[in-house]
């Protein structure tokens, strides 16, 4: 059984998803009911997973432990040059769009006149708007980032994508990455992921 600490709508729904399509048993703690939470990640991060020895931090690479642990299709295994393209579209989405966002929410809570912190959200979205025409291209002759299947990055972008409708920029999110991004956000995994998100919450 695994433990995923998390917050609502942050990056660990993505290692949710992947739980559920595992079909891997998990409980769900919510980051801000854990006392000293410090203790468990320095960092202070989420996503943390514990597999009842070990607790694994660092998005990316628990996405891999349990990729590589439990069978799927949602990393290739057999071709070691299908499987390295499938790592840089994870670390694509863990290193490069996942930042890019973050740029949003720390201009958010490091400025707090609304004037001077417009230009800094908006050069943000122009740099975002840029990683999404880079999709759009990966895009061009399949239907997921994968292939004709989703694939553990697909399902990432799907969690960031929807961050753009916290804050007042235009994120243009273009065609056939829309149409990705609705395919993943109706598979079950993700549905489920997001109610068991807003039942656990401190919040609820
Ligand atoms: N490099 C880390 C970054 C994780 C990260 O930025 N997590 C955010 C949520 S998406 C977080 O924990 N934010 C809460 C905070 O900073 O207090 C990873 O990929 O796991």
């Amino acid at each position: 059984m695994y433990t995923l600490y998390y917050l609502p709508g942050a990056c660990a729904l993505a290692t949710q998803v992947i739980l559920r399509e595992l079909r891997q048993p998990f409980e769900l703690v919510d980051k801000r009911g854990v006392d000293n939470f410090l203790a468990i990640n320095p960092t202070g991060k989420i996503p943390v997973l514990n597999d009842g020895e070990n607790s694994l931090v660092e998005g990316a690479a628990i996405l891999l432990y349990l990729l590589n642990k439990h069978e799927n299709n949602l990393l290739p295994q057999a071709d070691v040059f299908q499987k390295q393209k499938a790592i840089e579209n994870i670390l694509f989405a863990n290193a490069t769009m996942h930042p890019a966002y973050n740029r949003l929410f720390f201009a958010t809570g490091a400025i707090a006149d609304e004037h001077a912190r417009q230009p800094f959200l908006e050069a943000a979205a122009v740099a975002i708007n840029e990683l999404w025409v880079l999709v759009e291209k990966k895009l061009a002759q399949q239907a997921f980032l994968g292939g004709d299947q989703v694939s553990t990055a697909d399902i990432m972008l799907a969690v960031y994508a929807r961050w753009g409708a916290y804050f007042p920029v235009d994120i243009v999110i273009p065609e056939k990455v829309s149409k990705m991004l609705a395919e993943v956000e109706a598979r079950p995994s993700f549905i489920a992921s997001i109610a068991a998100e807003q039942a656990h919450s401190t919040d609820a």
